[in-house]
């Protein structure tokens, strides 16, 4: 119970950072190259900032799966606990160079940082001074990171040079301000073809949220929703542009079910550009069921965890990692979990799912669970392989949260194996491409 509060609060929480304290002992402190006024042709008037990022030595360790053979590589070495972005987020660079997470420093702040394949070194992205909130999350197509600062959106330009010395400059544009009613933010992404960002957050003094998009370019904002009840997990469709999807927030009593009746039926919702209300995708029957961690997939699909068997009384249940065509409605398994009445939670756990994500490429879906396996399902065969195992401890610990490589062929991931979070690079073995 504790370990699913824990990870609902991560998906709420601000990464609000605590950075006075070591600013006095950094000597290699971001340098602040030139902040010179700007404006848009537009006429938004913003600032450009750029900065150097400082560098910090590889931290990385290459290891095997004992079972899979799979290649994992711990990027962080400390004994902090960090955090790679959310499952739903997007980790990578485009280009692959540069995977961004936050940073537990020894003794220090959490920071917004990045790993960089070429060198294994450490950057820490953010100035020094700053104080990020929100979800950040690479572009799809430019090598750029979106983040939320001072009641406004931004874009940093990551620029990466190795000679004569690794060198990470981030240049600042500013997209548009959060709008004042938006108390907070609840999420954070870029529409398909690359032109919006949308976001959203609860409305102050009332229990509704707002999804707004913004245009990159101008910083215009338009409304996507409005919904009476907390909206979260904002996510862009990966093929239609103006397609969003969120889903209900509820306060948590017992997972994300509907086993105790009340108002909560359903869980997904999308919304568009046009005049139509929000509608439901994959409504959940009355009689309850099992429904979290979406997140959108090629072809316009949506993976998600699914179930209809629990015991309320120990907490075991049933959870696939199923897969949905929003054009048709359509909604299948990819991904089994498994039901027998009697089994522990614990062992249950072993056999089903908790968050799932899709690969760019469209090839795999993988599901993680309580015990911190990763489980990859061919889209092909619905083939099942374990990637990884036993990054978790039943019962508590960061749950694995697996992002894609944007080319489909690595996941980011949170191992907890250590006895602190770490952050992990799995890659899909090379057999499993030609036989998937
Ligand atoms: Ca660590």
């Amino acid at each position: 119970m504790g370990s699913r509060l824990r990870g609902n609060d991560r998906e709420n929480g601000r990464y609000r950072n605590r950075l006075e304290a070591t600013v006095e002992k950094s000597f290699l402190w971001i340098t602040l190259i030139c902040l010179i006024p700007w404006t848009t042709p537009q006429g938004l008037g913003a600032d450009v900032a750029t900065w150097d990022c400082e560098v910090f030595p590889s931290e990385r360790e290459v290891t095997f799966d004992e079972e899979s053979g799979a290649k994992v590589t711990f990027i962080t070495g400390n004994s902090g606990d960090d955090a790679n972005l959310y499952f739903h987020q997007r980790s990578w660079l485009p280009d692959g160079s540069l995977l961004f997470f936050f940073r537990q420093e020894e003794d220090g702040p959490r920071t917004f940082s990045g790993y960089l394949e070429e060198t294994g070194e450490i950057v820490r992205i953010q100035k020094p001074d700053q104080s990020l909130f929100g979800l950040p999350t690479a572009a799809r197509y430019a090598n750029e990171v979106y983040v939320a600062h001072d009641q406004a959106l931004w874009a940093w330009e990551i620029e990466t040079v190795f000679e004569p010395k690794t060198r990470v400059t981030v240049t600042e544009k500013k997209i548009c301000d959060i709008p004042e009613e938006m108390g907070s933010l609840s999420g954070l992404n870029e529409n398909s073809d690359g032109t919006r960002l949308v976001f959203g957050g609860p409305v102050k003094d009332s229990t509704g949220s707002l999804i707004v998009a913004a245009d990159k370019e101008t910083g215009e904002i338009q409304e996507v929703a409005r919904t009476p009840f907390p909206a979260g997990h904002i996510q862009c469709s990966w093929d239609n542009p103006d397609l969003v999807m969120f889903n209900h927030q509820r306060s948590w009593k017992w997972g994300d079910h509907n086993r105790f009746g009340g108002p909560y039926d359903h869980r997904m919702w999308l919304a568009d550009l046009s005049d139509r209300a929000p509608w439901k995708l994959y409504p959940t029957p009355a009689t309850g069921e099992l429904t979290t961690h979406e997140c959108w997939w090629v072809d316009n699909q949506v993976v998600f965890c699914s179930g209809t068997h629990w015991n309320q009384e120990t907490g075991a249940e049933e959870s696939h990692v199923k897969v949905i065509d929003v054009d048709t409605g359509v909604a299948r398994i990819i991904g089994a979990g498994s039901w027998v009445e009697g089994v522990s939670p614990r062992d249950l756990a072993k056999r089903n799912w908790w968050h799932s994500s899709g690969d760019p490429t469209g090839r795999f879906v993988a599901g993680d669970n309580w015990h911190g396996d990763i489980a990859i399902f061919s889209a092909q065969s619905a083939r099942e392989r374990l990637l990884v195992q036993n990054h978790r401890t039943y019962g508590g610990g960061a749950h694995p949260h697996m992002g894609w490589s944007p080319d489909g062929k690595k996941l980011v991931f949170a191992s907890n194996r250590r006895g602190n979070v770490d952050v992990c690079i799995a890659e899909i073995p090379v057999d499993w491409f030609a036989d998937w």
